[in-house]
């Protein structure tokens, strides 16, 4: 198996760091207009970083502070460094603690009922709180898939990346299309570390691995109960690969079809979108941005969920691209950017001790 470069490791991690940070100035806005969106960067472009500094960030002064997205992908990464694998008690622990430290990061409305179950001396099952949301239906929101790209960054191989990439959304998201969203996530961000993968390879293997993943009963089952068709996840990654063969495709059209809403499912498929569209110019974007900004800046401006979509698709293009795309100024305006890089290395470490 060849071995994925540094850089991309901290693409991967910087992206998703940007996508939130960024996201985050947006998120819940139905309509995000693209003038509005570009003068808020350029703002960033021109505060220069403060010396030695945690974070030059913006204008103000300040960086640009990270939501439960990242307060909960640096949980994961936090754990699978600790424990040198997956540890569904420890990784548990993590979120817990670490929204009991800050809970005003901006977690999911449901979630929060999660940790504090797993705060309690009483509770022996790490996965019994997930259970029991939505009256025993479990979630499906995005909440595992936005935090899950540590895993595909310490697991080579394809079935680990599936396998922890379930345990870990689990731990929050009962429901499979919640987790189920976080496996293609997991895939997505596996498939951008390889070396020149391209588009159409890129998402005719995501469609064949979750047709897999999505033909098991309780897939089925779930998809059923919520009045969806079967195979949700790969029916818009079909979708996609429509969208991908247009020359552009309106923004109503990708809201109807694929979303911008905290549902993996309304989320997810939209990430994946955004990552490959972008592999294009867009005439609306201007061309001194590189691919990885402009797959930023076309999630942003989709509006809704705009932290966790970018968040997830930075991280793909973080992957895919290395960290050569990812812009300083862009970077230092982010809350936390420096351990970010040092987090990259040591994950970088255990991938290549496994491969
Ligand atoms: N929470 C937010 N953003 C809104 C508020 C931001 C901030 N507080 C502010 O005021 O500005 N963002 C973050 O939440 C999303 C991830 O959520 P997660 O972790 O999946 O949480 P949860 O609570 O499990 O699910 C989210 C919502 O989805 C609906 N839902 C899920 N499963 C359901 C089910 N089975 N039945 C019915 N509804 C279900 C619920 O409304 C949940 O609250 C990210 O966007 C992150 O950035
Ligand atoms: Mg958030
Ligand atoms: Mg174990
Ligand atoms: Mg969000």
């Amino acid at each position: 198996r060849p071995r994925p470069g540094l850089a991309r490791f901290r693409g991967c991690l910087a992206g998703a760091l940007l996508g939130d940070c960024l996201g985050a100035v947006f998120e819940g806005r139905s309509v995000v207009k693209l003038p509005e969106l570009l003068s808020f960067l350029k703002g960033l472009e021109a505060a220069p970083p403060e010396e030695g500094g945690e974070a030059a960030g913006s204008a103000r002064g300040e960086s640009l502070p990270y939501t439960d997205d990242t307060a909960m992908s640096r949980s994961v990464v936090q754990s699978l460094l600790a424990k040198q694998e997956f540890d569904e008690v420890d990784m548990a622990k993590r979120f817990a603690e670490e929204y009991k430290k800050e809970p005003n990061r901006g977690y999911g409305m449901a979630v929060v009922n999660v940790f504090k179950k797993l705060l309690s001396p009483k509770c022996n099952d790490v996965f019994e709180p997930a259970r029991a949301q939505f009256n025993g239906k479990g979630s499906y929101g995005n909440g595992g898939a936005m935090r899950v790209a540590g895993i595909p960054l310490v697991y080579p191989d394809i079935q680990d990346v599936k396998k922890f990439a379930k345990l870990s959304a689990e731990l929050t998201h009962a429901n499979s299309l919640g987790y189920n969203g976080a496996i293609l996530q997991a895939l997505a961000v596996h498939l951008a570390l390889q070396e020149g993968l391209s588009r159409e390879t890129f998402l005719e293997q995501l469609i064949s691995h979750m047709e897999h993943v999505e033909a098991d009963d309780k897939s089925l089952s779930d998809a059923r109960a919520l009045g969806f068709e079967d195979l949700p996840f790969s029916r818009r990654l079909k979708k996609i690969k429509e969208f991908l063969e247009l020359s552009s495709v309106p923004k109503a059209d990708v809201l109807s079809e694929l979303g911008n809403g905290i549902a993996a499912l309304r989320s997810v498929p939209t990430a994946i979108y955004s990552f490959l569209r972008c592999m294009d110019a867009d005439p609306d974007i201007p061309d001194h941005f590189n691919a990885l900004q402009r797959t930023i800046i076309y999630c942003i401006s989709l509006g809704g969920d705009t932290d966790t979509i970018a968040t997830m698709a930075g991280a793909i293009a973080g992957a895919y691209y290395g960290e050569e795309q990812v812009p300083p100024s862009w970077e230092q305006s982010c809350e936390a950017f420096q351990e970010t890089q040092r987090m990259a290395k040591s994950l970088y470490e255990l991938y290549c001790q496994r491969l």
